[in-house]
């Protein structure tokens, strides 16, 4: 073997599963709210000679030699991330979301410390302090929960319990919540009961660099993370704003309380999204992702879905199936999506019954359909089909129709061509 042949002589199983992979992703739509199609560009970045060298440590303060091009990509990646979000400090370092929340805990909490964050089911994430995760398990977690009757969260039942729990940290931020967080109640509830103030913006990472979503950074949010592979299509990983106060604290706790080297070639990655993340473009783009996904809500109001806290604020929507499809489990739908060429993922709802891997729920996003180009017009046309399928999943005339339009879809609108 040499070093220079190519995937399909060396590994021809993988080199085909990949080629797959992407036939896959160009033959179906893709509506899982955290995905994307990242750019050429990012991929070829990370798929480089970048993923040979070890940079432990950070730009001009390495533990290896011969880290010269890994400081200036990592510095690029800083400072556009510091342009695009406005903040102090930022870490590009955290392999994913988790990894970042997990560098702001070991900052500012010792284990035992309070926790006070959104429930899972009602749109909050497994590293707010879930028990299957390093959170729940090392932290003392309370957590708050979306009004039953609006789907919304009620700020002063926040307030509330804050006062009553007196936690060391809020977490604001969420992977199913419709709706945007209003990050300056959160800060001055935080500021009332002498917490610290996490915002985590993963979802949201490229709506809000396009200041098309709220910025908890101009709400004097001291901490921020956010995942870089989700609306931002920077490729797969995590990041930490931080106020200049916390910037050793936070570094420190990445690297190396919490890891080991960087992903270079993933920060090279990082650092490329974020160029594009800068460019009218982008903004464009995330606008365009926000109205689709409104048109979306309508088109499944309109079919007598219902919608935790009836639509959306971003890229994403909650469909509880409990009303207009009682019989219709969150699986069994995500299920005869797939087999349409509809890819979303089952989720728990506010007030959940069935398991995790059951759920009465689906979640759907606009992110990879808006990069594909897809306009209000195509979206509508989809969440129609969506619905007929919902209605009829064992029909074969409706099911062999509507697969025939995604297929015609996808051929219009090429992610990669
Ligand atoms: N797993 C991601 C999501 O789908 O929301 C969050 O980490």
């Amino acid at each position: 073997m040499n070093l220079t042949d190519p995937l399909v002589e060396v590994d021809p199983d993988v080199q085909s599963a990949i080629a797959a992979e992407r036939d896959r992703q160009e033959s179906t739509l893709d509506m899982i709210a955290s995905e994307n199609h990242v750019s050429e560009a990012v991929m070829d970045a990370q798929g480089t000679v970048m993923t040979n060298k070890y940079a432990e440590g950070y730009p001009g303060e390495r533990y290896y030699g011969g880290c010269r091009y890994m400081d200036e990509v990592e510095q690029l990646a800083i400072d556009r991330a510091k342009e695009l979000f406005g903040a102090d400090h930022v870490n590009v370092q955290p392999h994913a979301g988790t990894q970042a929340n997990m560098g702001v805990y070991f900052t500012v909490l010792e284990p035992g410390d309070k926790i006070l964050s959104l429930e899972l089911s009602h749109g909050g994430h497994l590293s707010h302090g879930h028990r299957a995760n390093f959170s729940g398990k090392l932290y003392d977690v309370e957590q708050y929960e979306v009004d039953p009757e609006t789907g919304y969260i009620d700020y002063e039942e926040v307030a509330a319990h804050a006062g009553e729990f007196a936690p060391d940290i809020i977490v604001s931020g969420s992977s199913a919540y419709p709706r945007e967080f209003e990050y300056d109640t959160i800060q001055e509830i935080a500021d009332e009961v002498g917490a610290y103030h996490l915002a985590d913006i993963a979802h949201v990472t490229g709506l809000v660099a396009a200041g098309v979503h709220a910025n908890p950074v101009d709400h004097d949010v001291p901490f921020v993370t956010g995942s870089t592979h989700k609306t931002i299509r920077a490729g797969r990983g995590g990041m930490i704003l931080c106020d200049e106060e916390y910037a050793d604290g936070v570094d420190s706790s990445v690297f190396p309380g919490s890891q080991g080297g960087p992903l270079m070639h993933n920060v090279a990655g990082k650092a490329v999204g974020f160029a594009e993340a800068l460019t009218p473009e982008f903004e464009e783009y995330a606008r365009q992702v926000v109205d689709n996904a409104k048109r979306l809500a309508d088109v499944f109001r309109q079919h007598g879905l219902s919608l935790v806290s009836g639509g959306t604020d971003k890229h994403l929507m909650l469909v509880d199936l409990r009303e207009s499809h009682p019989d219709l489990t969150g699986k069994e739908a995500e299920s005869a999506l797939e087999d349409v060429g509809v890819i979303v993922n089952k989720n728990t709802v506010p007030g959940e019954t069935r398991s995790p891997m059951v759920t009465s729920g689906i979640r759907v996003g606009t992110p990879p359909l808006t990069t594909r180009g897809f306009g209000e017009d195509e979206i509508e046309t989809v969440g129609d089909l969506m619905v007929e399928v919902l209605n009829d999943p064992d029909d074969a005339e409706v099911t062999d129709r509507v697969s025939a339009e995604i297929d015609r879809l996808c051929e219009e609108f090429p992610i990669y061509g």
